[in-house]
């Protein structure tokens, strides 16, 4: 590192000192804390995006979002070259730089990375970063802040795409990186025309009811809400109303959203008994999550909800479907691929979608929680598709099957054009270009829904009926040290502190069907709990039991 560029981030650094006392970690889905100490931690994310970009000599992403967090907290989080996340071997890297206690220590930090990555830090290469932040009021401040940090580093410039859904940030750099078109109109126009493509191939048999058609959506008083009403006038066959959607005056996150919607299992804000068996989603604040939901005609009963596990129950079900018409369509003897179609979630997937996907034959993986282990692992199939239960998720392509099913639509298109085989062909290719294979996309998973939905000519009740879930139950615990729990197994099993997994067990046992266990959140100082049973009660009563152990192990009464 020359003087110049030490002095460069130096005087930058000394801009924004971090808050005292606050360590931060990029966890599940990058730094998120209260907005007003994430300035230093801004900033140094910049550099790291900087650097980053010097690193792959390619395009990076810097998203501000705290996703479904309140209003008053944000976050940062870096897109890779390929739209996922960072790379998980810098994330210690950014664990360093953020809680670094001074601009001297920063400095030596960069340098000594620098020179472990073999980074080009010389001021002769250039590097590129996409900005982007949702609707929270902090965002537009914090992202100037990102800038410094960028402008800090010579040779970086920092394009700021205003305010975006975090997945179509995530969807430009992979774009940009692929030579391919990438603005938001870009975005829109595939999943427009890739949309409307999927809805002509619908065979003639299954449209359904005109008046079944309406969606009433949920935007979380956020960013996915106010794309939404763009998209929406520009959907052939399907009536789209948005609620909150940020103009009303309702606050981001609260008592809205998708996150809100699948732990609490109530009906947003705005949602009542006159929505009563139509077809709802709700989004989350940023738009990376969607779940469906009908409302119970009886105020006070729960919501029936259609969560990230049958979302991914339907897109399995019809790309097998579509494989098996391929399959079927292809001649004997002639070079038929065998894609390899794989299905991932995690341990909060309800037991009754696990058993449904492996009835259906199909290969199911359990990655720790966290976008970044479940895309990993989807990525080793010709179609992997991912889905948390919150309904975050999306499918994967690989390139040799894509390449192999274009090659396939071409010569079914002249041997046999218009058959079932180059149908299902067509709609597959669709399907790629549809769903966001960067990341898990609210928008673009919803009209992929809808697509489904409509080729299959299923009511939102019908694909509900797909299997019941088991009864479940969420808490969440404040502890001492969060960090004090370590699990393994994908997170089934705690390794320490010792006894804990014993006692839980013990608790299990009790239970018809009971399945428990207990992580560190990424996102929230707390140690969530999920619990499983036969009812609802088994299942709280479980959940409870199992707050209590943590509570004896790790709370605060147990330090004192
Ligand atoms: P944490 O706070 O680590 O549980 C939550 C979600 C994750 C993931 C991240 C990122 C649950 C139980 N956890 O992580 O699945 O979506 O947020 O947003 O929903
Ligand atoms: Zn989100």
């Amino acid at each position: 590192m020359n003087e110049e560029q030490r002095s460069l981030l130096l005087k930058s650094a000394s801009l924004f000192p971090p808050s005292p006392g606050v360590k931060l970690s990029y966890g599940t889905a990058g730094f998120r804390a209260d907005a007003s100490i994430l300035q230093s931690t801004v900033h140094r994310v910049g550099i790291l995006a900087a650097l980053r970009s010097l690193k792959t000599q390619s395009v990076i992403g810097l998203m501000v979002t705290a996703s479904h967090n309140k209003v008053t907290d944000n976050g940062v989080k870096i897109a890779d070259p390929s739209g996922g996340m960072l790379s998980q071997d810098w994330e210690p890297f950014a664990d360093h730089i953020a809680n670094a206690r001074d601009p001297e220590t920063l400095v030596s930090l960069i340098e000594e990375f620098v020179k472990k990555e073999n980074i080009p830090f010389d001021g002769t290469h250039s590097a590129e970063i996409l900005l982007g932040r949702d609707t929270r009021p902090s965002g537009e401040s914090l992202l100037e802040v990102a800038k410094q940090g960028i402008n800090s580093v010579s040779g970086a410039v920092a394009h700021d795409m205003g305010i975006l859904t975090t997945p179509q940030l995530h969807w430009m750099v992979r774009a940009r990186n692929k030579g391919l078109k990438a603005t938001e109109s870009d975005y829109f126009d595939q999943l427009l025309s890739s949309f409307s493509c999927l809805m002509d191939l619908i065979p003639d048999g299954s449209k359904i009811n005109e008046s079944e058609d309406k969606l009433m959506v949920d935007g979380a008083n956020g960013v996915g809400g106010e794309k939404l009403e763009i998209i929406k006038t520009k959907l052939n066959g399907l009536v789209i109303e948005v609620y909150n959607d940020g103009k009303g005056g309702g606050v981001l996150n609260e008592g809205v959203g998708a996150d809100f919607v699948q732990k609490d299992r109530v009906a947003p804000h705005g949602f009542s008994s006159i929505h009563a068996g139509i077809r709802c989603a709700s989004l989350d604040g940023d738009a990376d999550r969607l779940v469906y939901f009908i409302v119970p005609s009886n105020s006070s009963s729960k919501i029936d909800l259609v969560d990230g596990d049958k979302i991914l129950s339907l897109f399995a079900v019809f790309i097998k479907d579509q494989l098996s018409i391929l399959d079927e369509g292809d001649m004997k003897g002639k070079d038929n691929y065998k894609a390899r179609l794989g299905v991932v979630q995690t341990a909060y997937a309800n037991g009754a979608a696990t058993d449904y996907l492996k009835q259906l034959g199909l290969e199911v993986v359990f990655t720790p929680t966290g976008v970044k282990y479940l895309h990993e692992q989807a990525a080793q199939y010709d179609i992997g598709i991912y889905f948390e239960a919150n309904g975050h998720g999306t499918i994967l392509f690989s390139d040799q099957f894509l390449c192999w099913l274009e090659a396939r639509n071409n010569e079914l298109s002249s041997i046999s054009k218009g058959s079932e085989a180059q149908k299902a062909a067509l709609r597959l290719l669709a399907v790629s270009k549809l769903i966001n294979q960067a990341v898990g996309d609210a928008l673009s998973g919803l009209l992929l829904v809808e697509a489904i939905l409509r080729h299959m000519g299923w009511s939102i009740h019908k694909w509900n009926a797909l299997y019941q879930d088991l009864p479940s139950k969420q808490l969440k615990v404040k502890v001492v040290d969060r960090t004090a729990c370590v699990t393994a197994n994908a997170e089934t099993v705690v390794v320490s502190p010792p006894g804990v997994q014993e006692a839980i067990n013990a608790e299990i046992a009790k239970y018809h069907q009971g399945r428990s266990f207990i992580r560190p959140s990424g996102t929230e100082d707390v140690i969530r709990v999920y619990a499983e049973a036969s009812t609802q009660e088994a299942a709280d009563s479980l959940a409870n039991s199992v707050a209590a152990i943590v509570d004896r192990f790790l709370g605060f009464s147990s330090s004192q």
